[in-house]
């Protein structure tokens, strides 16, 4: 299949509610998304990089860059039988993971469309619905976060992320223990704390956590691995696990017992498939996790968790928990038991709203051959 031109666009959608993390609070999201002409016909892809270089050096703006300049003139007009073939191209291409993943998935949406198949089950999933929890921001208040954790129960999750930081965090999650003993709760620092502080974060095994997320700074394997010799509570790594050699790296320096995957981290689901693979034959867990995505970056989130080794309730929660109105229909929304339903139709298996997509675009460009 070739890919004749492909649009970039991005975005500007309001979040229903501030997300605050170590990194800072975010109120609007500006999704960049690609629409990739194969055939004549749409494939929508999102690039999941964020509006400054916080989680990630990738930003919207070195994405746009990075896929203008060299990723889209590498693939643009060539004959590609898979994403492996992609990925080849791409290699030259030092790093910029969202940037690629954003033409991977979307290129691999297509292939599935062309086989006639929904994309989950192109990708080999063995799942019809996949467990989901939330992910609960920063708040101002302990008062607030519980009233927080309490609607997200009511609604029907079932697993419960907490966003910790330094000064929010044993005191936080004791009174969170306190109202709610038996709740599974996970927590997540998004690399807020240093090895400096392991007896500190000791002190949170006494919550029974389901695992405690990237504690440490992305590039700290040993210290993660240091800091797991020190705690029960498993560790789980996100940003430090960019491709299938750092989660290798990882397991073997026992730095993690779980891992999240983001498609959109590791450049894709070619490279997410390896890391599923590795982690499964280590007997370690992985889940997916969530970037605010759009409902069609959660569509491929959806899928990638239908692999039978995703075995913990991803961050894909439903599209109302971000957006008034999402850009898919139909929209994915929470089923019985913290769950979100697979699409069935071929390809992402989501209708993309043009119309909304074209009032909520604030640039675009088009690049062809
Ligand atoms: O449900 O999509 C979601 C958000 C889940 O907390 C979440 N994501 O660190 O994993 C993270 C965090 C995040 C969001 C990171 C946006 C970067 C950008």
């Amino acid at each position: 299949m070739k890919i004749d031109a492909v649009e970039l666009r991005v975005l500007k959608m309001r979040l229903l509610k501030p997300f605050r993390t170590s990194f800072g609070v975010q109120q609007d999201r500006y999704p960049l998304l690609v629409r990739l002409e194969i055939d004549g016909r749409s494939q929508w892809g999102e690039c999941v990089a964020g509006e400054g270089p916080w989680y990630s050096y990738e930003t919207v703006e070195t994405a746009w860059q990075i896929l203008k300049g060299y990723l889209l003139p590498a693939v643009i007009g060539r004959d590609l039988v898979n994403a492996e073939a992609l990925e080849t191209l791409f290699a030259p291409v030092r790093g910029h993971h969202m940037a690629k993943a954003a033409i991977e998935m979307a290129f691999t949406a297509a292939l599935a469309e062309h086989a006639r198949k929904p994309l989950a089950k192109f990708l080999g999933g063995v799942r019809d619905r996949v467990e989901t929890g939330v992910s609960i921001g920063i708040q101002s208040t302990v008062d607030e976060l519980l009233d927080n954790i309490g609607a997200s129960l009511a609604q029907g999750y079932r697993r419960i992320k907490v966003k910790i930081e330094p000064g929010w965090d044993v005191m936080a999650l004791g009174a969170i223990r306190e109202q709610y003993p038996e709740i599974t709760l996970m927590a997540d620092a998004n690399a807020a704390y240093g090895l400096d502080d392991a007896d500190h974060l000791a002190q949170l095994d006494r919550f029974g956590l389901l695992m405690l997320e990237q504690p440490l700074a992305a590039g700290d394997l040993v210290d993660h691995a240091a800091l797991q010799r020190q705690m029960r509570t498993p560790i789980c790594l996100d940003e430090s696990i960019e491709s299938a050699r750092d989660a290798r790296q990882a397991l073997e320096l026992g730095a993690c017992q779980v891992i999240n995957i983001k498609p959109g981290r590791v450049g894709g689901f070619a490279e997410s498939r390896r890391i599923h693979d590795i982690a499964a034959n280590a007997g370690v867990p992985v889940w997916c996790g969530g970037m605010l995505e759009t409902g069609i970056g959660r569509a491929c989130n959806v899928a990638l968790a239908t692999l039978p080794n995703f075995r913990l309730p991803g961050d894909i929660s439903a599209s109302d928990r971000y957006w008034a109105e999402d850009i898919i229909e139909p929209p994915f929304t929470l089923q019985r038991g913290g769950t979100v339903s697979v699409p069935t139709r071929w390809g992402l298996g989501v209708r993309v709203k043009v119309d909304l997509v074209e009032r909520l675009t604030v640039r675009r460009e088009m690049i062809s051959a």
